[in-house]
C-alpha cells in the first residue's frame, strides 16, 4: 500500500477563519476560535492519520504588521511555516482584496498554493452571482495566476470534501512523520491554557484578551478528576483588577466557562484553580515571551 503524507500549512490575515478551517478539517476542536482578530498566536499542528495517509496541518496567527515583540514572534511563526510546507492554503474572506509582502515570498516558492475565498455562506447559496464574490475571484486569479481558487465556507463545511481531495491528490508518498495516534504536536496543559484565553476573549473586552498570558503549572491526574492549576498573568495591576472582578465574580464566571470547557475537551471531570498574576508588559520583553514558549 502506498502512504503519503505532507505538511498543509495554513495561512491568511487575522479573522479569515484558519482556525475554523483546519478545526473542522480535523473533525476536532484543536484551535481556539473568537471573532476577535489575532486570536491564535502560535503554530498548532493538527493532524489527521488515515491508514493510507497522514495529513499535518499548521494553524498559525494571522498576518499582520508586528508592532510589538509579541507580535514579531507571531509572524516568525507564519514565516516559518512557509520553510516546511508541501502545500500551502491561502484563506482569505469574500470581498477582502489582501496584498502582504509575504505573498511576494509565497509566490516564488516551488509548491502548490491553493487559495481559500471563505465565508460564502454569508452570500448563500447563490455567491456565484454575487458582485463581491466575483471581483474576489477576478483579484485573486490575477494575483496568484498559476494557483488553485477554490471558494469555501469553513463554517458550514462547504468545498470541503473537494479540497481534501485536492490536498490528497497534492501529497506525494512519504511514510508518516508523526506517530499515527498524534492528532497534535501539543501537550494537553498547552491546550488548558488555550482553552482558558479563550473564555477570556469572550469575557472581557478591549486590551484584556490581548494582555493576558496563561500558565497551566499543575496538570494532576487524580482518580475521579484532573486537578488543574493555572495561573493568569496580565501587564498591570488595573487589569488585574478587572479580571477578579467585584468580590471576585469576573474571575468565578471565567472558572465556571473554563471548566466546561476543559472537562469536553479531556472528557473528564476536572477541578480548576486559577490564580491571577501580574508580569509587567511581558509582550514587549523577549525574555518574558522565551519563558511563556513564545
Ligand atoms: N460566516 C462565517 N464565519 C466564519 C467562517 N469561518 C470562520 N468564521 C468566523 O470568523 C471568525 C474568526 O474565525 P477564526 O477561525 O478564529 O479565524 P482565524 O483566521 O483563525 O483568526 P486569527 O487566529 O485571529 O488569525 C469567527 O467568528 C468564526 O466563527 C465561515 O466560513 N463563515
Ligand atoms: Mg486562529
Amino acid at each position: 500500500m502506498i502512504h503519503k503524507s505532507g505538511f498543509v500549512n495554513i495561512i491568511g490575515s487575522p479573522n479569515a477563519g484558519k482556525s475554523t478551517l483546519m478545526n473542522s478539517l480535523i473533525g476536532e476542536k484543536i484551535s481556539i476560535i473568537t471573532w476577535k482578530p489575532q486570536t491564535t498566536r502560535h503554530r498548532i499542528l493538527g493532524i489527521i492519520n488515515e491508514p493510507d495517509f497522514q495529513i499535518i496541518f499548521s494553524d498559525t496567527p494571522g498576518i499582520i504588521y508586528p508592532v510589538y515583540p509579541m507580535q514579531k514572534i507571531m509572524m516568525q511563526y507564519v514565516e516559518k511555516s512557509l520553510s516546511d510546507a508541501d502545500i500551502i492554503l491561502l484563506i482569505t474572506e469574500f470581498g477582502k482584496l489582501e496584498n502582504f509582502s509575504i505573498f511576494n515570498k509565497i509566490k516564488k516558492m516551488n509548491i502548490p498554493i491553493i487559495i481559500l475565498i471563505n465565508k460564502i455562506d454569508k452570500i448563500g447559496i447563490e455567491y456565484k452571482d454575487n458582485i463581491s464574490f466575483h471581483n474576489s475571484m477576478k483579484y485573486w486569479i490575477k494575483l496568484f495566476p498559476n494557483s488553485e481558487i477554490l471558494p469555501i465556507s469553513a463554517l458550514k463545511k462547504t468545498n470541503q470534501d473537494l479540497l481534501m481531495k485536492k490536498i490528497i491528490s497534492l501529497l506525494s508518498e512519504h511514510p508518516p512523520y508523526y506517530p499515527k495516534e498524534f492528532l497534535s504536536n501539543r501537550p494537553k496543559r498547552f491546550f488548558v491554557n488555550e482553552i482558558i484565553r479563550e473564555k477570556i476573549f469572550f469575557l472581557y473586552e478591549k486590551e484584556i484578551p490581548y494582555s493576558v498570558e496563561i500558565d497551566t503549572i499543575l496538570f494532576k491526574k487524580e482518580k475521579t478528576f484532573i486537578y488543574i492549576f493555572s495561573y493568569i498573568y496580565v501587564e498591570r495591576n488595573s487589569q488585574k483588577g478587572i479580571l477578579v472582578g467585584k468580590g471576585g465574580s469576573s474571575l468565578k464566571k471565567l472558572k465556571f466557562f473554563s471548566i466546561k470547557s476543559i472537562e469536553s475537551f479531556l472528557k473528564k471531570k476536572v477541578k480548576l484553580k486559577i490564580y491571577v498574576k501580574v508580569c509587567k508588559n511581558w509582550r514587549y520583553d523577549y525574555k518574558k515571551l522565551k519563558f511563556f514558549g513564545y
